[in-house]
């Protein structure tokens, strides 16, 4: 427990030149912390400081770190910290992330530092391994440099750079480090070209026997998907013919800019760049910028509009066809699926899973939320309706997989499936890439385009609006994020204005990525949605201007 031993004089001289700017008060929030990218060196050197700490409480497990700020503007970035099985930071720790982000000085951030060591049990003798890696945009550099300076400052030795990367891989890379090496033959290579390989197998043995797909449009969010997608088009280039658009990442300012899942989502019709080259009845999709999350939508064939495929039809879709395989390998006694969604879930979405006799869980925004909620099924399918998500088969899952002894050919063929379905689908983290093969395998073993697709339910309209507001944490919310209870009041107000609305429903929520307030609203039709939507969005503004109570 020694904290003595802690490198106290490289530490403080390292610190110094890493100051805390003044006035900013840094959170580690739904995905870590994000912010401005020219304010997060300190808080980037501190991390390193926590990640060095991490590893060595979990006895020398490669702990990851991920430089990205996602879906935001080029101009933000962002940090968080990966566990050793590939998952979001331990949630008990987060706040020892912050409290090391806001240590003003460098004398107050050694107080914490040696506070934490004897208050988490840390055996200072203990090794550190970290990974880390980052996204395209330009203030990703420095924010490795003063990462590297910390975990240098705190003696991790070779920690392993990884360069430019998506989330997932960089997860996976995680995850892969720590098993032993039997576990990781079966796993694959913990490296990029590892992942990229274990996809490629994987999606080519699942659509063995399948007429090769018609090519997909993949929005890349001008982020490092596109780096990523050059790397694994090639392998699959006879099996799924990929057109990439939006693939700039020389120009920082084109990242996530008219394109992207977010901007899809939000805005309910396809970028520009894709509206030009997209064909009725023919699916694109769409990724963010750091590749973790995916948005599929088409062009009705009968009268042009635009149709959203998002996270919610691709639970439903995944859903649906793991279930189905369960069933004719014969084990749907034994292996059961849950799906977890959160409050932004299409309220038809859930009724027609809850109507095929999935459970269903609500829990709030968050992979970190949602992951730990899908573990407790055998086979736990999560996805947020922005297009984050992924689907995870449990260690158990997989014995059982692997010692099932299949009493008929179709039997053998659906459990083989399964496997392979489990090396085809991040079991760390959602990830875009994987994701939509996973959504192309089920389309070419149900010979379905975008539209059959879309047939299982209807949407409800629905509406997702920002509001800039003076202090977003000044919004307190309950019943996995349903129901404001703070401010005061707010809450019934709300409920007014949905009482109005045929199967009206809004909730209000402070974002946990940008400095906003998020407001959703569904109600029976396109027109109330809007109007529900903008309703409580000025309800919202007026309490921020001080107008309201
Ligand atoms: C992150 C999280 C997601 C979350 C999204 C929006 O995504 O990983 O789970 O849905 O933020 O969160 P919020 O509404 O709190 O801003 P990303 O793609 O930005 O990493």
């Amino acid at each position: 427990m020694a904290s003595s031993q802690l490198p106290v004089h490289a530490l403080s001289s390292a610190s110094d030149k890493y100051p805390k700017p003044q006035g900013v008060a840094f959170t580690y929030g739904t995905a870590g912390f994000r912010t401005k990218g020219d304010t997060l060196e300190s808080t980037l050197f501190r991390i390193g400081l926590l990640a060095v700490l991490r590893s060595k409480k979990l006895n020398g497990q490669t702990i990851g770190v991920m430089i990205t700020a996602s879906h935001n503007p080029a101009i933000d970035n962002g940090a968080k910290l990966v566990d050793p099985r590939g998952e979001m930071l331990d949630a008990s720790w987060e706040q020892h992330a912050t409290l090391l982000a806001n240590a003003e000085t460098t004398s107050e951030l050694l107080k914490v530092l040696t506070g934490l060591i004897p208050e988490l049990k840390i055996d200072w003798t203990k090794p550190s391994r970290v990974v880390f890696g980052r996204d395209t945009r330009p203030s990703g550099e420095a924010l490795v440099k003063a990462l590297k300076a910390g975990l240098e400052a705190m003696g991790c030795h070779a920690p392993l750079d990884m360069g430019i990367t998506t989330t997932p891989c960089l997860h996976y890379m995680v995850k892969g480090s720590n098993l032993k090496q039997e576990a990781q033959i079966k796993y694959g290579v913990p490296s990029e070209q590892g992942y990229v390989q274990k996809l490629a197998t994987a999606f080519t043995k699942l659509m063995k026997g399948k007429s090769p797909a018609s090519p997909l449009i993949v929005d890349c969010a001008n982020g490092v998907g596109a780096v990523a997608l050059a790397k694994l088009s090639p392998l699959i280039s006879d099996i799924l013919p990929i057109r990439s658009i939006c693939t700039n990442t020389s120009d920082a300012s084109a990242l996530n800019h008219s394109c992207g899942a977010d901007y899809v989502k939000t805005n309910q019709k396809p970028p520009p760049a894709v509206q030009e080259v997209m064909e009725k009845g023919h699916r694109a999709c769409s990724l963010d910028g750091d590749a973790d999350r995916v948005v599929y939508y088409y062009l009705n064939p009968d009268d042009g509009k635009f149709r959203l495929l998002d996270g919610d039809k691709i639970a439903t879709l995944a859903a649906g066809f793991i279930g189905d395989l369960v069933k004719q390998a014969g084990l749907s006694d034994t292996l059961k699926i849950g799906v977890v969604q959160t409050a932004y879930a299409n309220g038809s979405s859930t009724q027609y899973l809850q109507h095929n006799g999935l459970p269903v869980r609500c829990v709030p925004t968050g992979v970190k939320h949602l992951h730990h909620a899908a573990e407790r099924y055998n086979i736990g399918v999560y996805f947020e309706a922005n297009g984050h998500g992924t689907v995870l088969f449990s260690e158990e899952t997989i014995d059982i997989l692997n010692a099932h002894e299949p009493r008929s050919p179709a039997q053998e063929t659906a459990t083989q499936h399964l496997l392979c379905l489990v090396d085809l689908i991040n079991q760390a983290v959602g990830d875009a890439i994987s994701d939509f093969l996973m959504v192309e395998v089920i389309l070419a073993h149900k010979r379905w385009g975008p539209v059959e697709w879309d047939q299982g339910y209807e949407d409800l309209p629905n509406r997702l609006v920002k509001v800039n507001v003076t202090d977003r944490f000044a919004f307190k919310t309950q019943d996995a994020e349903r129901r404001l209870v703070e401010p005061k009041g707010l809450a019934e107000r709300v409920d007014a204005i949905v009482n109005k609305f045929e199967k009206g429903r809004s909730f209000v929520r402070p974002s946990g990525t940008e400095d906003c307030v998020r407001v959703y609203a569904e109600a029976s039709t396109r027109v109330g949605a809007d109007e529900l939507a903008a309703q409580v969005a000025t309800l919202v503004s007026d309490f921020s201007n001080g107008d309201l109570f």
